[in-house]
């Protein structure tokens, strides 16, 4: 909106012309989000405490877990909002995949909204059935697939890392691959969020790697210079990145070790969504699996765990899945086990950027 309104004047005002640089909306996406957790979140967090929003703790988890009961949860509301206020003051908004990106992020948080409110308004403790759930982000994720495929220009090829020249055209299999990419993304995040700040950590970390990639794909220049598909407008996508780090830092404050809220699934499914729009728009889809190689790592705990204890009637690969539990039972504090989590975040990250060279 800023950008719409105020850039125009900058034939009046020379200074006004700073607004057409996506580098300073970036930057000011984020300190606006950030800003608007430090205000908000303190009277969020009364707010969910009066109304008794606390989430409820399985017996069966770690013991450590048992002294959270009762922790404000929902705490994604607060990310939504930001992420959202901060996008549409900053972000170019005549840009189509500024509008898909806020799609996926304020539709996930939706369902993650009603899954939380059933849950913690005592109308189903195990929330929407997961059926509905993966039936709900299937929809969202497919429409703005569809509409990526359908757009003229976009194209349907996938970007294989390190390698440069192969870019293969997967057809109407892309909507399939980018529906799958979103809804795992988000149910990727959903399971990692499991200690405090172990989702949120991550998430600030591979959002900040994808202002990059967005700046880079929508830079005519570096795009070709760094031998990456082009991808008009999604340099907005930086600015959006920014407003999500900013969200997801600003969260942080409060959900660090020891939480004062958690996020909920309207978090994690947001966050989730988002972060697979984003490598699908910026065509850095396969590199999501190095870049948010954490929340890979924890999904693929479960399926070993699940598949291996089904496969031997009962025993295990790990202590507990997802693999943060693992840690848990193992003696870490939970302070380590986030940190560390952390620490191979930001590698994986310098990893991933690393292949923008590597090719
Ligand atoms: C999402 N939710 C946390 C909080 C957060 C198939 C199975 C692996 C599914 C999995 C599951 O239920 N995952 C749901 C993880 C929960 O956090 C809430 O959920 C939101 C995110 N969706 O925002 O509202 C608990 O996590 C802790 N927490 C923190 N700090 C935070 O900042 O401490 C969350 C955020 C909270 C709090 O204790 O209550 C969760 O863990 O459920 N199930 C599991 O992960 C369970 N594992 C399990 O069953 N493993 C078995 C299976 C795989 C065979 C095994 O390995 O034997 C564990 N989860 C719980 N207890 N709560 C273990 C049992």
């Amino acid at each position: 909106m800023i950008y719409d309104l105020l850039y125009p004047l900058h034939s009046y005002f020379t200074f006004f012309n700073v607004f057409r640089y996506i580098t300073f909306r970036t930057i000011y996406a984020t300190i606006t989000a950030l800003l608007i957790c430090f205000i908000v979140g303190p009277w969020l967090i009364r707010k969910l405490q009066n109304l008794q929003i606390g989430q409820n703790i399985r017996s069966d988890g770690p013991q450590s877990h048992l002294t959270k009961k009762g922790t404000p949860t929902m705490g994604g509301i607060l990310i939504v909002f930001a992420v959202t206020v901060s996008t549409l003051l900053w972000a170019n908004l005549s840009v189509i995949y500024v509008w898909l990106l806020l799609l996926v992020t304020i539709g996930y948080g939706l369902i993650g909204f009603f899954d939380d409110y059933r849950k913690f308004t005592g109308a189903s403790s195990k929330g929407l059935s997961g059926r509905f759930r993966l039936l709900a982000e299937i929809i969202i994720a497919l429409f703005v697939s569809i509409v990526l495929y359908m757009k003229a220009g976009f194209g349907s090829q996938i970007t294989i890392p390190f390698l440069k020249t192969v870019l293969p055209d997967l057809g109407w299999g892309y909507v399939a691959l980018s529906t799958f990419i979103i809804v795992g993304a988000a149910n990727a995040v959903n399971l990692t969020d499991g200690l405090d700040g172990l989702a949120t950590g991550p998430s600030i970390i591979c959002f900040a790697t994808y202002v990059l990639f967005a700046y880079f794909a929508g830079h005519i220049k570096l795009a070709n210079y760094l031998q990456i598909p082009y991808v008009a407008g999604a340099g907005e996508l930086a600015v959006c990145c920014g407003a999500l780090v900013g969200a997801t830092i600003g969260f942080l404050w409060f959900n660090s070790y020891p939480a004062e809220i958690f996020m909920g699934d309207v978090g994690s499914l947001s966050l989730g969504g988002a972060l697979g729009a984003v490598a699908i728009i910026t065509k850095q889809e396969i590199l999501l699996a190095i870049v948010g190689g954490i929340f890979v790592i924890e999904t693929f705990s479960v399926i070993f765990q699940v598949g291996y204890f089904k496969m031997t009637g009962g025993k295990r690969i790990f202590r507990m899945a997802p693999i943060h539990h693992h840690f848990e039972l193992k003696g870490w504090a939970e302070p380590k086990v986030i940190v560390r989590f952390w620490i191979i975040s930001i590698l994986l990250a310098l990893m991933a950027i690393s292949t923008l060279k590597l090719r």
